[in-house]
């Protein structure tokens, strides 16, 4: 039996220091909640960084997870398998494209989506080998592999890890006139963007951007590539972030000006629930089909325990309709922290979508006030983390009930109003 104490001096020891974690240790988890070694219940307000939508241990994917590791895991691609290809049917249905390449972290999948974008741009829109762009969003965060931190201006994440991987052109997020004139580069292959910034502190651009972003992709013949690994699957109160008014994809054929539909779209995290790395890169054919066998893969993608998992995920986020649910308590959110915003001083700003939100601390990304007031939440069974010093993100898993929402909100609030800088 572990107590909390030895488990951090274990991996204070043991383990690289790449992280700076919140002094609790987590044992069990369990929907909403997550419980540390000596029994203390907290509701988890981070959810794996949006990996576990579907609540901790969902039994339906854990089922799944349990029967596939009693029949078969990982063939590698050298032979078909028998789930492959229905995970495939399914997750290209679900999301409206013709096909998917399964990977299993969501860097890898951003770095494949860069890859196809650029074969693409070679083999089908004719650029000169080698002279491919693609442009990027200051303050991005796409993972942590040498090439996407080359397009990173966070020094925390780049600083001594070069040389760099060329071929990316940097435009502020939200800014429709940067992208225009960017694109006016006839080597520009496509455009990576998220559809909120999620760890640049939950920025969400004007309802048009998205929309008038693609059709400038669609106009200067540009890929219009979306990585919702963090917003997607439901958390942002829709299916996609992307297409935002509708929370399936039926609504979307109802209302098809509301539709923006990515030429690639970047999944992650939730596509397993939080219980297995999967990651999906989807596309048309005449995007996708520029690779060829041998061209690209991982040892682990489109195995049968991804694939059964993901499936399951997925059920999940449909029948348990998390996305209507996700908009509706992210409204309750935001509206008690704006309340909460005029009875004390320490909130300058509470923004987000569905149950993405954040709440900016009144106080300098230099200060440790975010970070204490964590502290003081985790005392008050409540985790969360703050993010670019003075920012506290506040995504609970999207099973959460109005009632489990009220508790939460009253622990913040009482957290706040006690808490002395
Ligand atoms: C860490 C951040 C969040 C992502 C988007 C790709 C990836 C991520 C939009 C890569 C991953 C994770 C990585 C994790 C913490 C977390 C994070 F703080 F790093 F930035 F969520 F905001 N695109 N985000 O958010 O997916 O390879 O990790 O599966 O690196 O500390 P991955």
């Amino acid at each position: 039996m572990i107590t909390t104490d030895k488990a951090i001096s274990l991996e204070n020891r043991y383990g690289a220091h790449n992280y700076h974690p919140v002094p609790v240790v987590l044992e069990k988890g369990d929907g909403v909640h997550v419980w540390d070694p000596e029994g203390n219940r907290y509701f988890d307000f981070l959810s794996a960084y949006s990996a576990v939508n579907q609540g901790h241990c969902h039994p339906r994917i854990i089922n799944a997870l349990k029967e596939q590791a009693d029949t078969l895991t990982l063939t590698s691609r050298a032979f078909y398998n028998s789930v492959l290809g229905e995970y495939e049917k399914y997750i290209t249905e679900y999301f409206g494209f013709d096909k998917v390449l399964p990977m299993n972290t969501g860097a890898e999948a951003v770095e494949t989506a860069i890859k196809i974008c650029r074969k693409w741009a070679y083999e089908v829109k004719g650029i000169p080998e080698n002279r491919a762009k693609i442009i990027v969003c200051s303050n991005n965060f796409h993972g942590r592999t040498i090439t996407i931190i080359s397009f990173s201006n966070d020094p925390d994440a780049n600083q001594n890890f070069g040389p760099y991987t060329p071929g990316f052109e940097k435009v502020e997020y939200n800014n429709l006139s940067q992208l225009e004139n960017a694109l006016q580069d006839e080597d520009i292959a496509g455009f990576l963007v998220e559809p909120i910034q999620g760890e640049a502190g939950v920025m969400v651009p004007d309802d048009d951007y998205l929309k008038k972003a693609s059709k400038l992709c669609e106009k200067y013949n540009a890929l219009f590539i979306c990585d919702e690994i963090q917003t997607g699957i439901a958390r942002t109160g829709s299916l996609l972030a992307v297409c935002g008014d509708c929370t399936c994809k039926s609504h979307c054929e109802r209302q098809p000006e509301h539709y923006i539909k990515p030429d690639i779209l970047i999944l992650g995290k939730a596509l397993s629930g939080g219980v297995y790395p999967v990651s999906a890169v989807l596309a048309d054919n005449e995007i996708m089909d520029v690779i060829k066998p041998g061209q690209h893969g991982s040892t682990f993608g489109g195995n049968p325990l991804a694939s059964r998992v993901a499936i399951a995920a997925l059920e999940v986020v449909r029948d348990e309709h998390l996305a209507q649910n996700a908009r509706k308590l992210g409204e309750i959110f935001r509206s008690e922290m704006k309340n909460l915003q005029k009875e004390c001083n320490l909130i300058h700003n509470v923004r987000g979508k569905g149950l993405l939100n954040a709440v900016e601390i009144n106080d300098s990304p230099e200060s440790s006030t975010a970070w204490n007031l964590c502290v003081q939440l985790k005392n008050n069974g409540l985790l969360a983390k703050p993010t670019h010093g003075n920012i506290i993100r506040f995504a609970p898993p999207l099973v959460m009930t109005e009632e489990q929402l009220t508790e939460c909100i009253d622990i913040i609030k009482r957290t706040f109003l006690e808490f002395e800088r």
